[in-house]
């Protein structure tokens, strides 16, 4: 430790989650999560800002807050490259979700699945119409859902950027026009879909479930971090995320689902490079070049 200490190479994994009513475990209705990896040097501004975070949240004013803080050894962390990010000027929801639909397709998820996916997240997908905490994962070839527990899902936490690699992200978002809450979610969507595309998810679908945020995603090594702009009306608290699994090779290798949600939940991961981020492009022609680059 002390060693690790001498060459500035102690991380800490800092997670945050909300809720109202009690704890999640306890019935709570989930309200925020956020996760950070940062240098001793930021431990304690970061704390403090999660837990700002929470306490001003649109989803309500949370009566439990946990903060975790743990120390991780350098040398586990790995360091990886965000995928790139291309925004398509969808304005409607029926419009993005076609589209979206269309994306999931392209990067090898079944017609089934992705339609199923997308009437998951538009009715919310735990229980009762409920948001999740976590991710539901999805069999990317039937639909059926694989996560061990549907009201919490998995959660892909221990991941963060360098502080090199956010700066040259967030402005790269802003030359593209992307302004305040943008940018951070965003950027937080981006870290998660590029971790979960670097554990082995085929692809991923997500919306917010706060009222106020209406631009949702489909990712894939495939294709890159795509934003779909208007996937939800304003003022729907429904949303969510799907990761996509070839569970037919997932659950035969590296200890099957079990070790698979494992390295979602634990690998820690570290933003090292940016890709590009490209100006906006109309669906139709987004999908007409993965076509092409098909062929
Ligand atoms: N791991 C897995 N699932 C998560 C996690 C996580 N760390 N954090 C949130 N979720 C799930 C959970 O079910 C939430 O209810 C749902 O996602 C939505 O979370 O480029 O802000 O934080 O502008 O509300 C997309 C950004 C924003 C698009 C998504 O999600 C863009 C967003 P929220
Ligand atoms: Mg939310």
């Amino acid at each position: 430790m002390d060693e690790e200490r001498r060459g500035g190479q102690v991380l800490y994994s800092v997670r945050m989650r909300a809720a109202q009513g009690g704890p999640h475990e306890r019935g709570g209705r989930h309200v925020s999560g956020a996760e950070r990896i940062v240098t001793e040097e930021r431990l304690h501004r970061t704390v403090r800002a999660l837990l700002e975070r929470a306490r001003r949240h649109a989803r309500g004013d949370p009566d439990f807050v946990q903060v975790t803080v743990e120390r991780v050894p350098a040398g586990a962390v790995a360091r990886i490259a965000a995928l790139p990010v291309v925004t398509l000027g969808t304005g409607a929801p029926d419009e993005a979700r076609r589209v979206a639909r269309a994306l999931l397709e392209a990067a090898g998820v079944a017609p089934v699945a992705a339609r199923e996916a997308v009437a998951l997240l538009a009715a919310g997908p735990g229980p009762a119409g409920t948001a999740m905490r976590g991710a539901v994962l999805m069999d990317a070839a039937t639909g059926e859902r694989l996560e061990p527990d549907r009201g919490r899902g998995v959660r892909v936490t221990r991941v963060d950027y360098d502080p090199a690699a956010r700066r040259r992200l967030e402005a790269a978002l802003r030359r593209r026009g992307l302004r305040g809450e943008a940018v951070r979610r965003a950027r937080e969507a981006l870290a998660l879909a590029s971790k979960a595309a670097w554990v082995g998810a085929l692809a991923e679908l997500g919306w917010s479930d706060d009222p106020g945020y209406t631009t949702g995603y489909v990712a894939a090594p495939a294709i890159g971090y795509v934003r779909l702009p208007g996937i939800k009306e304003a003022g729907d608290c429904r949303g969510g995320r799907v990761l996509f699994l070839a569970a037919g090779e997932t659950v035969r290798v590296d200890g099957g689902l079990a070790g698979l949600i494992g390295r979602l939940e634990e690998a820690p991961v570290l933003i090292a490079a940016v890709g590009r981020v490209g100006p906006a492009v109309p669906p139709e022609e987004f999908l007409e070049g993965l076509r092409v680059g098909d062929a």
